[in-house]
């Protein structure tokens, strides 16, 4: 149904949007791959063509740079257009600090990235599916858009953006076939936790060693399945939750071993 069909991943050098960019691959689909990370971008996109012999057009963007996001989608040679779907992956967090102790330029990194940045690109991507009248716009958002922990404010503000941001493009799109989705997970192991402590790896690492965390596959397989549903069917939001966290503040220690 997707063989060769384009898709836009931001965030596609890591994690959770690495993860998609292999399930997308394995489908058939030719992939447009975002992040500031070109090398990494490079050695994914070699993979990728050895592994599925897939087509990818690389864009080295910061979401954050509006000016660039408009640029490189304007920008985009006539082949690799027409986008069916887009996956706004790029995201972080910074600190875990009270509010009243937190830092400026974590809050503006935060925000510029996971609202603003998503929203440009959105932005910009959403006009040519409108005039197609055709795509999918599938937002990772994450269970701190549900819920809120200590030293997660503006971290889960900015999650619980993606949401009513979600809920607010999918109402503007009504009437037209363009879908849109919310992929929302709990513990994932990626280089999240390094990000939010700076690379302090003493305070990064024991984040997935409470219990076993979801693994990227497990979120690019659900991103997939929204993308794969007949076109009369949207999943709306999916939560998804390592077996033994029922929540951010209720999980089983259970360990990995
Ligand atoms: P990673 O740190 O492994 O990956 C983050 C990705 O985002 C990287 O590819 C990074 O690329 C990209 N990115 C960050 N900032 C920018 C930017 N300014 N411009 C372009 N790309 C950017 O983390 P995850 O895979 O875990 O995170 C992916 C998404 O999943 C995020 O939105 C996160 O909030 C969400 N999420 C994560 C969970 C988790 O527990 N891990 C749980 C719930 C949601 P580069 O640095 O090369 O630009
Ligand atoms: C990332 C998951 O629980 O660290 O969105 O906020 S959590």
């Amino acid at each position: 149904m997707l063989k060769n069909k384009i898709a836009l991943v931001t965030g596609a050098s890591s994690g959770i949007g690495l993860a998609c960019a292999r399930s997308f691959a394995g489908e058939g689909l030719r992939l447009i791959l975002a992040a500031r990370r070109i090398k990494r971008l490079e050695n994914l996109a070699s993979e990728l063509k050895d592994e599925f012999g897939t087509e990818t057009h690389l864009l080295e963007l910061d979401v954050r740079d509006r000016e660039s996001v408009n640029a490189a989608v304007e920008g985009l040679p006539e082949a690799w257009r027409d986008i069916e779907i887009l996956v706004n992956n790029a995201g972080l967090s910074r600190g875990l600090d009270k509010l009243h102790e937190g830092y400026y330029l974590d809050w503006d990194e935060m925000i510029d990235t996971n609202i603003k940045g998503l929203l440009w690109i959105s932005r910009a991507v959403l006009q040519g599916m409108v005039e197609r009248d055709r795509g999918h716009v599938i937002n990772i958002g994450s269970i701190a858009g549900h819920q809120v922990y200590a030293g997660g404010n503006v971290y889960c503000a900015t999650k619980h953006a993606v949401g009513a941001l979600t809920q607010g493009l999918r109402l503007d799109l009504v009437g037209t076939k363009i879908r849109v989705s919310s992929v929302d997970p709990g513990l994932v192991q990626t280089e999240f936790s390094e990000v939010r402590f700076r690379g302090d790896t003493d305070k990064a690492d024991p984040v997935y060693q409470n219990f076993p965390p979801l693994q990227a596959i497990d979120i690019a397989e659900t991103v997939l399945f929204c993308a794969t549903r007949p076109p009369h069917v949207n999943i709306q939001d999916v939560l998804i939750m390592p077996q033994d966290q029922a929540a951010v503040y209720a999980s089983h220690p259970r360990g990995t071993d």
